[in-house]
């Protein structure tokens, strides 16, 4: 039973995420369905994706499943995580990704959400970085997703009170593109994806893969690396990120002790 929805009408394909149950949590399974999603729409031609949730929904997406975060002792977000997988397909994908959202988007999602080229949101749209919440060592090219998306100082509160911004705050920051009615938000989003395909998808293409690259370049030596990544296991292996996901599972407050 797939997770996802899909259509392609003219050039412009849509990605409908559709796991109820788990709140649209980008499970391996759901991350694979968006994966094979996109990579048919590179087949088929698409020149513009729309990523959506099913109208009306409260929570976009709940952010990565936490049932399949490790119990500790493993780095969470590694290269082959599905959450990773995700963001990086998106970057990738030739044609630009315009995020349309409705309702809560959570951690993993508002990376996911961020790596999209536009993002297109109704007034109800929440936006929360959930790391400091459940403990778990972010990884590095997720912090640079986050940089590349808004003012230093705003990630740093929304990542460290973990407390979800609003759609205004979001727009007014430059984190989304567009705040659009709810009843107008597809119309809104759709018209943006018409005007795109209309366009050269060639010059598109390499415009995207230029400002992708142009993003991510930035330098850091091996010593700065292997620091980061000597932190990360710190926290991965403190009985604090234990706490942090045991905590979520068992569906109370975690305490956190700083070890
Ligand atoms: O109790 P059941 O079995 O029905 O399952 C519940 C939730 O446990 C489940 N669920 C999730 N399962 C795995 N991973 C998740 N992220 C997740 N979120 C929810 O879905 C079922 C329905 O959830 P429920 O009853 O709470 O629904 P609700 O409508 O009352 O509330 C929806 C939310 C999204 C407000 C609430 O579920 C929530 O706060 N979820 C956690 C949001 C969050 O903290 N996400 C961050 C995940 S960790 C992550 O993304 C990165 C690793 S990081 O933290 O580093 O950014």
């Amino acid at each position: 039973m797939p997770l996802v929805e899909t259509k392609i009408e003219g050039f412009v394909g849509t990605i409908c995420l559709d796991y109820f149950e788990k709140r649209n949590a980008f499970s391996a399974a759901l991350v694979e369905d968006v994966i094979k999603a996109l990579d048919a729409f590179v087949d088929g031609r698409v020149r513009a994706v729309v990523l959506r949730a099913r109208p009306g929904v409260k929570i976009w997406s709940a952010g990565h499943d936490v049932d399949e975060l490790p119990e500790g002792r493993r780095d969470p977000l590694g290269w082959y995580d599905p959450l990773r997988r995700l963001v990086r397909t998106i970057e990738n994908h030739p044609a630009p990704v315009i995020a349309m959202i409705e309702g809560g988007v959570w951690g993993g999602a508002c990376e996911a959400a961020m790596a999209c080229d536009i993002i297109v949101a109704a007034p109800n749209a929440t936006f929360a970085l959930t790391p400091a919440k459940l403990g778990v060592p972010y990884n590095v090219s997720g912090m640079l997703t986050f940089l590349n998306a808004a003012p230093l100082r705003l990630i740093k509160e929304m990542a460290f009170t973990a407390r979800p911004i609003s759609a205004e705050r979001a727009v007014n920051a430059g984190l989304i593109n567009h705040v659009a009615p709810s009843d107008e938000l597809e119309s809104f989003t759709y018209a943006i994806a018409v005007d795109i395909v209309a366009n050269a998808p060639l010059s598109i293409a390499v415009m995207k893969e230029e400002l992708r690259i142009l993003a991510g370049a930035h330098p850091m030596s091996p010593q700065g690396w292997e620091r980061v990544q000597g932190l990360r296991r710190i926290v991965y292996d403190s009985a604090d990120y234990v706490e942090g996901v045991k905590a979520f599972k068992e569906k109370r407050k975690p305490v956190y002790r700083g070890e």
